[in-house]
Formats: structure tokens, C-alpha cells, sequence
């Protein structure tokens, strides 16, 4: 296993805080975590799911839910996005050039042929799992959509920064995922409860050096 996890329960202090200020109904509360690789940089684009081990606790009312993956200056933007299992996501191009937006991946085949500035593309992501996404024109085009089995997931910023709010308590399994990590599958990290107080922790994560965004097949 190529992760540690170093977990700082911020039980005391903020524990006694959170049984002082919130009130007794409150059933939810926050995740945050800070990718490193391991020397201790901050990774961005790693996804973080946690997937809930009482299937209750999903929340019942499952709006339908869009999201966007871009095309700027012949790159997808963002370089990873996460979205959850039934999300619609919308292809714009806002490039002055055309591109052809196309996926191989199992969990979802699709193509769009030739298409510039003012049409609109979209496609559902039914089925949970990688997308790795390109362009026919443009090789150096990569992008990634991780379609999560879970509406609890987070993207980490330039500063390895995830955070997931308002989650429900319970025990959950923690994902970890990046296109440049070696393993060939989501990895499971272990299980963690949420309880009444924030968690935060640290994951460490050995990637491959960033040499250029290089297409990494996940399919
Ligand atoms: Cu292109």
C-alpha cells in the first residue's frame, strides 16, 4: 500500500465546542483532507469518495444534478472532474477552433464529432468509474471524469486541499484516486466515522512525476 494515513481526531477541545454551540439535531458534519505526495508537495486533481457503509444514508432526494467539463485553450478544464453516478455533464468548447471530444472507457463510449463554439454537447454518466477523455484533433487533450457510486466526494486544489460538507454520521469507506497514481483502480484507504466533530486528515500519495499531462489509459 503506497499511502499513509495520518489522522488527527480533533476530539477535546473542538468535541466540547461542537456539544456546546450545535444543536442536538445536527446529524452532519465535515470532511477535509490534504493530498501530499511523498515528499510532501501538495497533489492536486486526487479525487476523495467516501462511500457510505449503511446504504441509509444516502440522502433520499437525488436532484438530477449537471456539471461541466470545459474546453480552453485545448485543454479540459477542469484537468479532473468528479461527479456523481446519473450526473448530466455539458461539453462546451470555448475554444475559436473545433474539437472532437471522444471516450473509449467502458463505463461510458461516446463521441462528439467536430463541433465549435455555439453548440451544445452533453452526456450522461450513468454508471460509476473512470472516463478518460480525448480529443481526435488535439493529442495533447486528456481529461478525466471519476463518476462516483456516491454524492460524498471532492477534488483536491493546487494546494492538495479536499473538503466534503454537511455529511451525514456514519462509518464510511475513503477512495483515493489520480491519473498519475500506480495502482489501476480507485484505492480503498480504509474506513473512517464521522461523528461530532470535523475529520481531517493527511493522505500521502505516491504519484508519477508530472513530466507533461501524458494520456493515461484507465480503460
Ligand atoms: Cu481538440
Amino acid at each position: 500500500m503506497s499511502i499513509i494515513l495520518r489522522q488527527v481526531h480533533y476530539f477535546g477541545i473542538l468535541a466540547l465546542f461542537s456539544c456546546i454551540f450545535l444543536p442536538v439535531t445536527a446529524l452532519s458534519d465535515s470532511f477535509s483532507a490534504k493530498v501530499q505526495d511523498s515528499k510532501g508537495k501538495p497533489v492536486e486533481d486526487a479525487v476523495v469518495a467516501l462511500l457510505p457503509e449503511s446504504p441509509e444514508i444516502f440522502p433520499k432526494n437525488h436532484e438530477e444534478k449537471t456539471a461541466i467539463m470545459d474546453q480552453v485553450d485545448k485543454q479540459f478544464t477542469p484537468h479532473v472532474l468528479a461527479v456523481r453516478a446519473g450526473t448530466t455533464v455539458s461539453f462546451p468548447n470555448s475554444d475559436n477552433i473545433r474539437h472532437h471530444v471522444y471516450s473509449f472507457s467502458e463505463v461510458k463510449i461516446f463521441e462528439h464529432k467536430l463541433y465549435s463554439k455555439d453548440e451544445k454537447k452533453t452526456v450522461l454518466f450513468d454508471k460509476p468509474g473512470i472516463v478518460v477523455l480525448g480529443c481526435n484533433i488535439h493529442d495533447s487533450m486528456v481529461g478525466y471524469i471519476y463518476v462516483a457510486d456516491t454524492p460524498f466526494f471532492s477534488v483536491s486544489d493546487a494546494r492538495g486541499n479536499t473538503a466534503i460538507n454537511m455529511l451525514p454520521r456514519g462509518d464510511y469507506k475513503l477512495h483515493i484516486w489520480h491519473p498519475r497514481q500506480k495502482a489501476k483502480s480507485s484505492l480503498p484507504f480504509g474506513k473512517i466515522t464521522i461523528s461530532d466533530a470535523p475529520f481531517k486528515t493527511t493522505l500521502v500519495l505516491k504519484i508519477k512525476s508530472k513530466k507533461k499531462r501524458e494520456r493515461v489509459n484507465w480503460y
